[in-house]
């Protein structure tokens, strides 16, 4: 008999049961006393697994080789999908968020566009490249986090003479869900016209100032580059007081500087140190975490599965699996998460060893 998962027995299906199914079929009737034990689970039972994306001996050979197989401009975004292997064909890298490896070459332009889907970019490779935001150019480095909030213009481009990449991160499947999908090219595929001087939006609300009677109707952050040498030094910085979650070791949120909330309305962010030869305490979150190593080895068990971990791999913790970090020298996590969307529909649950909250 198959493990009962759900709140009861999944009750027999007699011949006379199954032949009344098949009676009530084709008028769109379901019984749900044959799917409830499935459905509704005592605990998540979440499709994605966990699996790790290996950069450097991997993706990175073959991200290069589309560079000749297709031009930016062709494709609009040249993605390759990092699709977990329990969604397949799902465009998903965990059931609510996506991820992607994004490749552009000097001299290339990814045109201007706007989608209802949130996305961030994190730089995991090159220089020179930069995002326009609504026409102000943002200039890329590595370890940087740029933001397209929903429905905002914008388009890339490379200046420099090698190759750049990022990792993006969409809620592309929770919208596809929910069914609000827009997207629009600019003017039928022109470039935005060149806006607000490069570094504006940091100057502007992320110097621990505000405009005088600035109004803000969106959730999203004003901010949308978070330069990694700013990042990194306060982590290093914090390092210095000792204070170590025992789940999370160093982690800070990047936070919209308005409201003290998530970067974007559906997209939480984070940096994490963990300081070396850290184990942290097991951890199991109804969210997914999808993480890229900004720098530093180590590994991550999550459930039954030992992911090892290096410099540019990305790699995702799917809802509910317990799992913990060993950091082998210092080592800083980018990771993003859903975890935001369930706690404002109160949802949100997470287990610190047996603690439930
Ligand atoms: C998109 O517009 C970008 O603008 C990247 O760079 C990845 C994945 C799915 C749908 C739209 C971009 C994307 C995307």
């Amino acid at each position: 008999m198959a493990e009962n998962l759900g709140l009861h027995d999944k009750p027999e299906t007699t011949p006379e049961r199954a032949e009344f199914y098949a009676k009530i079929d084709p008028l769109s009737l379901a019984p749900l006393w044959d799917r409830l034990s499935d459905i509704v689970t005592r605990e998540p039972h979440v499709r994605a697994k966990p699996h790790v994306w290996k950069y450097d001996s991997d993706v990175r050979p073959l991200l290069m080789s589309t560079a000749d197989l297709i031009t930016a401009e062709e494709a609009e975004r040249r993605v390759l999908i990092l699709e977990n292997p329990g969604l397949k064909g799902q465009t998903a890298a965990s059931d609510a968020l996506f991820a992607g490896l994004q490749l552009i070459m000097p001299g290339e332009i990814a045109p201007t566009h706007r989608h209802s889907p949130a996305a961030l970019r994190f730089i995991v490779e090159g220089e020179g490249a930069y995002t326009s935001i609504n026409g102000e150019k943002t200039p890329m480095a590595v370890g940087d986090l740029i933001l397209t909030p929903s429905m905002v213009w914008h388009d890339h481009g490379n200046e420099g003479t090698g190759p750049v990449v990022w990792l993006d991160g969409l809620d592309l499947p929770t919208v596809k869900f929910l069914g609000p999908m827009f997207a629009e090219l600019y003017n039928g595929g022109e470039l935005y016209p060149e806006g607000r001087p490069a570094f504006d939006n940091m100057s502007r609300y992320g110097a621990n100032m505000l405009p005088i009677g600035a109004k803000f109707d969106t959730e999203n952050s004003p901010v949308f580059h978070y330069p990694y040498v700013d990042t990194k030094q306060a982590l290093l910085n914090i390092q210095k007081a000792g204070e170590i979650d025992p789940c999370h070791g160093i982690k800070m949120r990047y936070v919209n500087p308005v409201n003290g909330g998530p970067v974007m309305a559906t997209i939480d962010c984070y940096m994490q140190l963990l300081p070396k030869g850290l184990v942290t305490e097991t951890l199991q979150s109804s969210a997914a975490w999808i993480y890229s190593v900004a720098e530093g080895t180590g590994k991550t068990i999550v459930g039954d599965t030992t992911i090892e971990w290096g410099p540019r791999d990305v790699f995702v913790v799917p809802g509910w699996y317990p799992h913990h970090h060993e950091a082998d020298g210092d080592a800083f996590l980018f990771n993003f998460t859903d975890m935001m969307i369930q706690e404002k529909l109160g949802l949100y649950r997470e287990r610190r060893g047996n603690v439930t909250h």
